[in-house]
């Protein structure tokens, strides 16, 4: 009987990933390569690529162990043929396969790539997620609105997760209004579980030292899971010491504490170690014996098959040009300080050097720092979306494009988002200590000291007001800025010209 290849990529470590469900142990060869191309197209940080070589290399012993002839490609291989499917056609001659089977990449890139291979190919759908593409494009169809939230009620009753009969567990679908508590004095939580590298650990952090060391970002401490196991520790972990806490302080930010009461779970749920209703089931099991809240469990849960699932249908959905889109053509090019965190503002700073340290910070960090100055200050969102998508460890273009594309840069022209997700240095002094320790002044609106974010706020406004003047949500924000002195007008539309100038 002839052999097929089966492909299992670094996002796709699952026992039961479609590819492999549908192949035959007895005969068909699992293939699965660390290649170059994967790991530069773009430059990713270096905990990404460790966390993913090392979760491979386990994956692919897992397998072994399990009766699959695996052929597995280190990157420090001589004979590495740099790509996915040039490692699918050296195995191919090796093996006298001309079949491949594959679960459908993340990516529209490597889809393609994919396609354009002088193999046979059959791409099977990824099955790992709550809902289906079919499911989404009906639910779609003849909507003005995509919103997240009915979606999220479709995925509810479809799953039964914290559903009594047809209502929803305690009378309402959502607890979010009791979600954002500012920044506590005290975090009783120690933050996510964190695991001493083992040899085979090791042995990637030195390739990667040696291949990728110059890359944005720290490698060394690494403590991420890196297998099943280990994952589902740390799963354990943060069900019985941080959910509880985590409805209440999901918004928070603060200086001294990286992680407050996050769950760290998306690089293992964004390449199978994880699975989305195992997570959702472990969170409502603790609603149920009374270990959690509901405003937390149904929060974290609405994250996993509510937003999670969302993004990864908005992206097929809207194809492959969806990361070029730039709805408000915004053309300045990204600071350096993304790179280096060297600026005085504390915010910006604190989540940047975090960011380079631990490759991760959470969505407010994202959202309403990074994403949000970034917005405001009209960087190209192509450079926004690489920069997200080389930073963090859980990014992938499926769920990292919707985000900053869609959610954070509204460079989609309101896809996902129903209003341009922007703030005055108010909410991030209200969510945060940040401001505290910061060389601008929050309170400041004019003037030498005025928090940069106040500034260009009231000048994003002004700069798309034929765009956003009209949309309802919007118009007492744009009332005040009418209502406001022409003189203090023309003073913060001026001192935000000078800071963007300077910034470029
Ligand atoms: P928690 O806050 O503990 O949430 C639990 C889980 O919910 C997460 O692990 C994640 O799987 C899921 N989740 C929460 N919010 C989202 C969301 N908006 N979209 C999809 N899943 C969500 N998430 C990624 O997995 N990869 C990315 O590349 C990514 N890029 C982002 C870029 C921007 C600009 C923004 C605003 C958000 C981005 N997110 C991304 C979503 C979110 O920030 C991360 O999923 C979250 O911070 C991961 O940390 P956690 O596991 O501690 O999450
Ligand atoms: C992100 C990544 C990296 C850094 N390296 C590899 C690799 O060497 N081999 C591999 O199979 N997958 C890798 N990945 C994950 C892929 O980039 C990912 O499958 C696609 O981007 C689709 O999501
Ligand atoms: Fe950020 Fe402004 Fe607060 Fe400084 S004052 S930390 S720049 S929001």
């Amino acid at each position: 009987m002839v052999s097929r290849l089966v492909l299992v990529l670094g996002d796709q470590l699952t026992d039961t990933v479609a590819a492999l469900a549908a192949s035959d142990k007895d005969s068909d060869i699992v293939v699965m390569a660390e290649v170059s191309d994967e790991a530069t197209y773009v430059q990713h940080h270096p905990k990404k690529i460790a966390f993913i070589f090392a979760a491979m290399r386990k994956f692919a012993k897992r397998l072994r162990d399990d009766g699959w002839d695996v052929r597995y490609t280190q990157l420090d291989d001589s004979e590495n043929a740099g790509s996915i499917p040039g490692e699918l056609l050296r195995r191919a001659e090796e093996t006298g396969a001309s079949e491949v089977i594959a679960t459908q990449p993340g990516e529209w890139r490597l889809i393609e790539a994919l396609e354009d291979m002088p193999l046979r190919l059959t791409m099977l759908p990824d099955d790992r997620f709550v809902s289906t593409q079919e499911e989404f494009d009906a639910w779609a169809e003849g909507r003005k609105a995509l919103r997240m939230e009915y979606f999220y009620r479709d995925m509810r009753r479809k799953t039964g997760l914290l559903m009594d009969g047809d209502q929803p567990e305690g009378g309402k679908w959502n607890y979010d209004a009791e979600n954002r508590k500012p920044a506590p004095e005290d975090i009783a939580f120690s933050g996510p579980m964190q695991f001493t590298p083992d040899d085979t650990v090791e042995e990637v952090l030195d390739l990667v030292e040696a291949r990728f060391g110059n890359s944005f970002g720290q490698l060394r401490p690494f403590w991420f899971a890196t297998d099943q196991t280990q994952a589902r520790r740390a799963l354990t972990h943060f069900i019985t010491y941080a959910l509880p806490r985590f409805g209440d302080f999901q918004d928070a930010m603060m200086n001294d504490n990286r992680f407050l009461y996050h769950a760290l779970i998306s690089p293992y749920l964004n390449v199978g170690l994880l699975d989305p209703m195992e997570v959702c089931r472990a969170a409502e099991e603790a609603y149920k014996d009374g270990h959690a809240p509901l405003n937390a469990v149904e929060g974290f849960i609405r994250q996993i098959i509510g937003w999670r699932e969302y993004v990864r249908r908005i992206y097929f959905r809207e194809g492959p040009d969806y990361p070029r889109r730039n709805a408000l053509n915004h053309q300045r090019k990204l600071p350096e300080f993304y790179w280096t965190g060297e600026t005085d503002m504390n915010c910006l700073s604190k989540a940047i050097t975090q960011t380079a340290e631990e490759a991760y910070a959470h969505h407010i960090q994202r959202l309403m720092v990074t994403g949000n100055f970034a917005l405001l200050a009209g960087i190209n969102p192509h450079e926004v979306h690489e920069w997200y998508l080389r930073v963090y460890i859980d990014a992938f273009e499926w769920v990292e494009a919707p985000n900053v594309i869609g959610m954070s840069q509204f460079a989609d022209d309101g896809i996902i988002a129903s209003k341009p997700y922007v703030s005055s240095g108010a909410y991030i002094n209200r969510m945060s200590d940040y401001c505290k320790s910061c060389r601008y002044k929050v309170n400041d609106k004019t003037g030498p000291d005025a928090c940069p974010f106040n500034l260009l706020y009231w000048q994003f406004l002004d700069r798309h007001s034929e765009k956003f003047s009209g949309n309802q949500r919007m118009n007492q924000i744009y009332a005040n800025w009418r209502r406001m002195d022409e003189d203090r007008k023309k003073t913060i539309l001026s001192e935000a010209e000078a800071f963007l100038e300077n910034l470029s």
